[in-house]
């Protein structure tokens, strides 16, 4: 690889649901992207965050985690992340340290044999285990699959983020820029607001509910006086989920509001109206539309 030429390409981080694929993505490109919750199933479809390394451009693909998907919406999220690693110049598979190798990770290695993807294999989360339990880890792993290269990180404090810059660079096209230099994303402000929204909405609620919902942005207004005014809709499956969302005396449905409020001011850099409606959408797991909104493919 001659230094002064230009390398682009596309990196799809793979992993099993939790792993901190967004976490990771969100601190090579050095802003919040992606949302994370410690829950499962947080990212829902494909989000791009894209980074400069030397002379080299790195669109990193966020993916949903990988897992046996049951429902629609479960499908179509796991379809997308093999979609995104299908396309990609380089796969990064991320493994949970302290989780360690589970029937997921299993099914995503079998599944880059398969596809004939040799990937980058990077275990995460070093910083919350113990050093000598990554040995056995390791091996576990290079006996599983065959891998281009094996990283020690922790997306959360950034160690072995530089190494793995290096790493993929290494495995990058040639070629031009496909992004102006000072670009970090392709999401759209609306969505954007959408899955902040959903984050605290997450981060709040329990069970199944964070599951049975899902955000939409109808409508952004901006203001005269610098500010935006957001609106956003809530689906959720159930009248029952509803009154749950909102809570007594609209409390939770204002504090989630404000939560989101605060982030979307700082990431806007500009105040921001929020108003936030709770609707019920009997199976919007089974709309069409609802699939068009989250950026999601539609799987029969
Ligand atoms: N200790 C530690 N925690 C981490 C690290 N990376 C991610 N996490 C945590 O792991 C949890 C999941 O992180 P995410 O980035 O949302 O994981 P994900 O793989 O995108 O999850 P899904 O979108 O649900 O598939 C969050 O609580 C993160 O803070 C790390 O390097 N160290
Ligand atoms: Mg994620």
């Amino acid at each position: 690889m001659t230094e002064n030429k230009s390398h682009c390409g596309f990196v799809a981080l793979l992993g099993a649901p939790n792993a901190g694929k967004s976490t990771l993505m969100n601190s090579l490109v050095g802003s919040k992207i992606s949302i994370v919750t410690h829950k499962v199933q947080t990212t829902r479809t494909r989000f791009i965050g894209i980074a400069l390394h030397k002379n080299n451009q790195m669109i990193f693909v966020d993916t949903p985690g990988i897992f046996e998907p049951k429902k629609r919406l479960e499908r179509a999220m796991v379809s997308a992340a093999w979609a995104g690693a299908g396309d990609a110049d380089v796969v990064v598979l991320l493994v949970d340290a302290e989780r360690r190798i589970d029937a997921n990770t299993r099914r995503i290695i079998d599944g880059l044999k398969e596809g004939g993807k040799k990937a980058v294999l990077a275990i995460n989360k070093i910083d919350a285990i113990r050093r000598d339990s990554l040995l056995s880890l390791v091996k576990e792993l290079n006996d599983m699959g065959d891998f281009s290269e094996v990283l020690l990180i922790s997306a959360l404090k950034g160690d072995g983020l530089e190494d793995l810059k290096d790493t993929i660079s290494k495995y990058l096209p040639e070629g031009p820029w496909l992004y102006p230099e000072d670009q970090m994303t392709d999401i759209t402000e609306r969505m954007l607001a959408a899955e902040v929204t959903r984050e605290k909405f997450f981060l709040r609620l329990h069970e199944e509910l964070p599951y049975a919902a899902t955000v939409e942005t109808e409508a952004w207004q901006e203001k005269k006086d610098g500010s935006v005014r957001i609106e956003q809709v809530i689906y959720v499956e159930r009248e029952t989920q509803k009154a749950i969302v909102i809570g007594k005396g609209g409390r939770s449905l204002k504090e989630i509001g404000k939560l989101a409020r605060l982030d979307l001011e700082e990431m806007l850099d500009r105040r921001v109206h929020l108003f936030i409606f709770v609707k019920v959408r009997k199976n919007w797991g089974n709309d069409k539309e609802r699939y068009d909104n989250m950026g999601l493919e539609w799987v029969e």
